[in-house]
Order: C-alpha cells, then structure tokens, then sequence
C-alpha cells in the first residue's frame, strides 16, 4: 500500500473540505480540518479492513477474542496516524495548511471506555495484537458516557456527565447487519424428550437488541487491520401500532428509555466493586452479544459444527467482569445446538482463559442468588449445575478438601463467586506480575492453586512504546533514533544498546537536553492551564492514577507537608525546588479518596502562595486526569512515584510509562515496580517501605500500632495534628476523616510506618538529582531497560502459552 505524503495528504483534506463543506481550506475551522483527516485515514484504512477480515475467514484463522467491560482507548487520531506511517506527513500538512497540529488533533474527545489501568491495558493489548499482525478483537460495550469529567471546584472533586458522542465519533461504523437480541428475566420451562435430553424454553422474556459499533484497530505499518467491536443497547422493535393511544406511546418512550440505559454509562469505579442490577445487566449484555456474535461468525465463515469451536477460538476475559459469558456459551451450546452437558462442558473450557488483576478483597465480585436468578434465571441455573457438579468433583476426587468446600464453592452464602466461575472454567488463570501471581497462587486463590496448579501462570503487564515512547514523545524518539538507529521500534528490546553510551556526557547531555524541553511545554501547559508559574528548573515529581488509599497519595501529600513545615521553619533551607505534579479522580462514592483530593488542593493552596518556600515547592493538581493528559505530563517527568502499600498494587502500569520516558522510580516493591527493579538494580531507582511479605504478615497478626508512630515521631505528629486542629482547611472538620482513619483505624495502609523511609528516599533522590549526570546516566539506563515492557512482549507471552494463535 502506498504511503500518503504531505502534499497527497493536503489534497485530499483540501477536496473534503471544499465538498463536504464546501468552504475554501483558510476557512474551514479545526474541527472540520480534524473530520477532513480522520476522513482520509479512513479511506486508507478501509481496504486493509477488508482485506484482514478476507484473510482471517479465507484461511480460517484460529482468533483470540478479548472481552472486556472497559477500553480505555484515548483519542486515536494520532495513533492511527503514525501506525499508518504518516504522523509526520500529517503534521507537516497541517502546518502548509496553516494549522497547529495540536489544535486539530485535541477536536478529538477522548473515548474513555475505562477507568483507569484495567482499561488502558486492553486499549494497549489491542495495538500489540495488531502491529504483531495478530488475529485478535476485543468486545466491549459502547457506553454513551464515559468516565465523568472532573472539575476542581474550591479543591473539591465534582463530577460531570462525559458526552464523548456528542459530535460525530469518525472512527466507528455502525452495523446493524450483525445486531443480536439479548434477553432478560421471564420463565424458564423444561421438558424431557423422547430421547431422554432436555429440551429449555425461555418465554416472557425482556428482549433488547445489541447493535455493534466497530472501531478500527490499525497495525503498526503492517497492513493489519483488526476490529474493537462496541455493543450499544436499543428497543428491538420502534412504537407500537396503536401509537395513537398517548397514555401507551409514553409508557413505550419509558420502555426504551430503560433499555438504552443498558449501555448508557460507564460504573466509575476502579478496583472495587458494587453490587448494582444495572452493572449486572450491562455484564450479561456485553457477553451475550459477543457470544452470540462469534458462534454466529464461526458458523458463517468457517463452516464447522460448534465443536471445532475450541480449534478456533479462544476468549480472554478481563477480570470476572465478563465471566457470564462463561454460563452464555454453555447455554448456546446445550439450548440452542443441542448438545449434552458434557459435551458442552469440554467445549467451554477449553475455550476460557482468565486474568485476574486484584487481590483486593473489596474488589471481587460477588452478586446476590436472588438478583441473579430474576434477572437471568436460565444463566443461573447453569452456574448451579456447574457449581454442583464441581462440588461433587471434590467431594469425591479430592477428599483431603472436603473441609475447604465453603470457600472453594461457587454458590456460598447467598452469593454467587465470579472468581471461583471463572477458575473452575477457565484453562488458563493468570496474574499480571509476578509477585502478584505469587501471591495469588500461595494466599488468595491458594486452595484452587492446589487443585490446579498447572491453570496458574503469569502474564507481566506491558504498555505500547508506540503511543506511549514514539506518538507521546517525538523527541526523545528521535534522539534514541540518532543514537541507536530504529530496530528498536520493531524489537523494543534493543532499546538495551542504549546502555553502551552511559558514560557518554555528550550523550547523556542530549538526553537531559531533551527532557528539559519537555518539562517547558508541561511547565507552559499548567501556566495555561491555572496560571500557576512552575519552575522549569525544578524536579519534576508525578503522581498520576486513580485515588485510592492503597496507592497512597496520602503518603506524597504528607512528605509535601513535612517539607513544607521544614520550609516554614527555616526558609533558607538549602533545598533543590521541586514541583509536585497529581492528577487522579476518585470514585464519586469513595469519601475518603475525596478528601485526599480536597487536602492535595488545599496544601497546594497555601504552599504555592506563601513567600517562606520563596517558590521552592510547587503543587499542582491537574483536572480531570485522561489518558490525553498522562500523553503531556509523562515525557516531562522525572520522578514516578509508584508508592502503594507492598502487596496492593497487581501491576501498574504508569510505572512503565515513565521508566520509557526516563523518569526514576520513587516505589515500593509492589507490582511490577519489583521486575523494574530486577532489570536496572536498587542504584537505578528509590525503592524504599515494607516489602510483601511484611505487609501481609502484619495483616495477619491484626496490623501495626500507628499510635506509636504518632507518639514518637515530631514530624508525623505535627502533619497530623494540623488535619485535626484546622490548620489547613477553611472549617475545622475538613480533614477529621483523614486523621481518625489513621489513628483510630489503624493506618490500614501504612502511610505511617512508611513515612520515615519515603522520606529518606526522597532526601536521597535530591541528593542524587544534584549530580545532573549521574542523575541522566540513571534515566539512561532506565530508558534502555524499558523494552521489556512494552505490551508486544506481553501479547507474545500469551500468543505463545495461552492463545495459541499464529501471525499472519
Ligand atoms: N485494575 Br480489579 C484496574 O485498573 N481496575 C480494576 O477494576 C482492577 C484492577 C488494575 C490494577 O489495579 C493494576 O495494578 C494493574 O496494572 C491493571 O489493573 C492492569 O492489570
């Protein structure tokens, strides 16, 4: 396929302009230069489209289909650009045509089908699948809002609705051609046939018809073109006939009102989980859809009875989120195809595999017996069966674990235990970092490990360098190119021969030279932004993630505060200034994340303004926190802080970000931040805090005694006395909430015990920092350690272990 070069580029948007809008290109706005070329990459795209699709179904391809309540995919514009291989040209034709580049691109709303990494993971794994030229798709749900949109009102969070499809989405094509019925409630008969099987008839039924919006997923200049399938819910059937009666019509309008609900919003919480019908209804649509939809495609272009169906095809399901689809293909399977329940059975698992990406408790889902066998009486009525037959299987084939039963059961006081579904089904159960699977294997999923050790495996989470080096981080790219050349780009681990130029000054002058300018546009974006004036000689320190407790915002608020008291105290204090940098949204019912928000705001507020820090701290909380806003912030930091509590945090994934765009990891060992340290060594980063196991053991023994902290250190002592006393805060109770959970909860995370060394930790960053190579050598040696996170690796893990599929 023929590259577009600029001056093809600008005719083409020129044509589309003049006939589409019929407007001269100088008079045409930014959004209609943004639709111009969001219209001449989808006329690129579409015959790669096609002829992927052709491939797939002409060689009967076997396809990994990812199915997921979240996609957290950001704007595309620029992604789709550079994957096709003309961001350059692209941005080169704006400007001949007299526009900022930047400007068109942010016409595009950001999708944020997700929360937070959960989301973002999925978005990534579908560009790896694609630039390894993979057959994999995702299922998701078209969700008229996304996440909200977050303003900072007097330092409080509040939340707007996030109508991202309230001008045209040009990514997406409708296809009413492959739109599905989904059903809900009504009575479930059964009679026995002559033959002795079952025959099931679901009447009465609450019908809604899912209708796939597809977005295009573009390989990175392979030609690959695959398919992220969006579900979106509407009435099956327009007004009745007797539409005259208006008491009638509005019940009607009611009625579908009610069922456009289904896909109407995104749950806005990240890591925990509530018990909602409506969640529970948008969980079964997603799966039911994209069931149906690929026992139906299988049929039609494979021409196989349905079972072949493992041979060719495997689902990834996210989370339990989508683990409904694991009782929907048993239904399929034996109601709609006949076949017994063995036989539908041994299709089923062979078909599922599952990641789990928390070991928060309050994060697994459960849903009550009585909800879900109103809603879904037939689905349950699988889960029963499947959860009495392993049972059984237990009670029988492992008599050592009759006693474990209550906790292994799928069905257990009045819930029923995603999980535990998803395990008993699934052939391949797998964590996303190694320590996480370690703990998943020898504590929370310990009795499962034991019945199926061989289920278990790791799978190391993995980001794409393509957006998130070379789209986000033109220069630094560059720089790398000039240095090392590009097969990097291809093989992200050659980023390794980076290594060879560590002692390089001249080099590593460049590389300093590089961040500084990113540090400048960040520093100009916030002055735009909040008209606060940052220091673009101050160390850059980032927090960006969702808020939770066990991320620990509280711990960098209070190391703020610590420096600032120091500050008040003795104003000429020799202190290199440092600019903190947050960005996070809460869940709206999360109360106490809501208060770290409202204290980061408001320390923010005294420190920036008072003349004692003579400008050496800074803090700075970034509004509504995207994926568009990680893209600016990321390539201008230079410390990462990933500092959750030891244990708490699966992965993370922002930690990967900054190391690839040569930030030094303030973190504890959790996660993934443990692999980063395996690769650069504790002399390349600030590890500091308990450690796993430490963490775990205190839990077990009834924790910690914060008080005794509180007693001995002056430091800890004075931040928290002034959260109570008032001291900051407009009326006295502000932050209350914050001290009594720490010292009458007993600092569940450990904010406390980990003070002292966060602190010692970041004395020695700024010590560091001070040696500007050393500090550069470090980034370096980050920057070509990075490879190994990038999402290709990760996708060829499960290419090779679970999915087992083959390039095309
Ligand atoms: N994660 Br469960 C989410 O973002 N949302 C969720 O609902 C759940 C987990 C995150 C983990 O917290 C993070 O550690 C991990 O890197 C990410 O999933 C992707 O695996």
């Amino acid at each position: 396929m023929k590259r577009l070069t600029a001056e093809d580029l600008k005719a083409r948007m020129t044509t589309y302009i003049n006939t589409t809008y019929r407007l001269d290109v100088k008079e045409a706005t930014e959004e209609e230069v943004f639709y111009a070329l969001a219209a001449v990459v989808n006329e690129q795209v579409k015959p790669l489209w096609d002829k992927t699709n052709e491939r797939y179904k002409s060689e009967q391809t076997r396809q990994v289909y990812y199915l997921s309540m979240e996609f957290l995919i950001g704007r595309l514009i620029e992604s789709n650009l550079l994957n096709l291989g003309m961001l350059k040209e692209a941005n080169q034709a704006l400007q001949e045509l007299g526009f900022q580049a930047e400007d068109v691109f942010t016409v595009e709303q950001d999708a944020a089908l997700g929360n937070g990494g959960l989301g973002r993971l999925a978005a990534c794994f579908l560009d790896s699948l694609a630039s390894l030229n993979y057959p994999g798709h995702g299922y998701g749900i078209r969700y008229r809002y996304g996440l909200f949109e977050q303003r900072i009102i007097h330092g409080n969070q509040v939340e707007l609705p996030d109508y991202w499809l309230k001008k045209p989405y040009p990514w997406e094509v409708r296809r009413e051609e492959e739109a599905c019925v989904v059903q809900f409630q009504g009575i479930v008969r059964m009679h026995q046939r002559r033959n002795g099987s079952l025959e099931i008839n679901h009447e009465h039924t609450d019908k809604v018809l899912a209708v796939p919006y597809d977005v295009p997923v573009i390989g990175y200049e392979n030609e690959t073109v695959n398919t992220l399938r969006l579900w979106s819910a509407e009435p099956v059937s327009g007004a009745p006939d007797n539409s005259g009666d208006q008491e009638e019509f509005y019940h009607h309008l009611d009625f579908e009102h009610s069922i456009e609900q289904l896909s109407g919003f995104l749950y806005p919480d990240d890591s925990s989980y509530e018990g909602k019908e409506l969640r529970l209804k948008q969980q079964y649509f997603l799966v039911s859809a994209s069931v149906q939809n690929m026992i139906k495609q299988f049929k039609k272009n494979y021409r196989l009875s349905s079972k072949h169906f493992p041979e060719k095809i495997v689902i990834q399901i996210n989370d339990t989120h989508p683990s409904l689809s694991i009782p929907e293909l048993m239904r399929i399977l034996m109601d709609e195809e006949d076949l017994g329940w063995d036989e539908a059975w041994e299709i089923t698992t062979r078909v599922f595999a599952y990641t789990n990406h928390t070991t928060l408790s309050e994060a697994l889902e459960t849903w009550p017996i009585a909800m879900m066998q109103k809603l879904l009486p037939r689905i349950y009525m699988i889960i029963d069966e499947i959860n009495e037959r392993f049972c059984q299987g237990i009670w029988f084939d492992h008599k050592e674990k009759r006693d474990k039963i209550p906790e292994l059961a799928i069905i257990a006081d009045e819930q029923v235990h995603m999980a535990r579904l998803a395990i008993v089904a699934s052939f391949s159960v797998n964590g996303v970092a190694n320590i996480h699977t370690e703990i998943l294997k020898k504590k929370e999923m310990k009795e499962f490990h034991e019945l199926y050790p061989e289920r278990f495996n790791n799978k190391t989470n993995g980001i794409t360098h393509r957006r998130w080096l070379m789209q986000v981080n033109p220069k630094l790219t560059s720089l790398i190119q000039d240095i090392i050349g590009d097969q990097w780009v291809k093989r992200p681990k050659q980023l390794i021969s980076l290594l060879r130029f560590q002692h390089d000054k001249d080099v590593l002058e460049q590389f300093a030279k590089v961040k500084n300018e990113n540090k400048l546009a960040l520093a100009n974006f916030i002055h735009q932004q909040m008209g606060i004036t940052v220091d673009d000689q101050s160390i850059f320190d980032v927090q960006i993630k969702r808020l939770h407790e066990y991320k620990r915002q509280l711990l960098n608020v209070f190391h703020i505060i610590y420096l600032y008291n120091e500050l008040k105290e003795n104003p000429n204090l020799d202190m290199t200034p440092r600019t903190f940098i947050f960005g996070a949204k809460a869940a709206p019912s999360y109360h106490l994340a809501k208060e770290v928000i409202k204290l980061i705001n408001t320390v923010a507020s005294i420190v920036n303004y008072d003349k004692d820090t003579k400008g050496k701290l800074k803090v700075i909380f970034l509004e509504n926190y995207n994926v568009s806003l990680a893209e600016k912030i990321i390539p201008a930091a230079e410390i990462s802080e990933q500092i959750s509590t030891a244990s708490k945090e699966a992965s993370g994934t922002g930690n990967m970000k900054f190391m690839m765009n040569g930030a030094l990891t303030m973190g504890t060992m959790d996660g993934a931040n443990v692999e980063i340290y395996d690769l650069v060594g504790e002399e390349n980063m600030f590890i500091f805090g308990l450690r796993a196991e430490e963490v775990l053991d205190y839990y077990q023994h009834g924790g910690y005694h914060a008080r005794d902290i509180y007693n001995k250190d002056d430091r800890v002592r004075r931040i928290l006395d002034q959260l109570n006393n008032g001291e900051f805060g407009t009326h006295d109770i502000e932050f209350k909430d914050i001290y009594y959970n720490i010292l009458y909860h007993n600092d569940p995370y450990f904010v406390l015990k980990d003070f002292e060394p966060y602190i010692e930790a970041h004395e020695y960053a700024e010590s560091v920092y001070r040696d500007k190579m050393k500090w550069q050598r470090m980034s370096l040696i980050n920057i070509a350690h990075s490879g190994k996170f990038s999402s290709d690796r990760t996708i060829q893990e499960y290419v090779n272990d679970i999915w087992k599929i083959n390039p095309t």
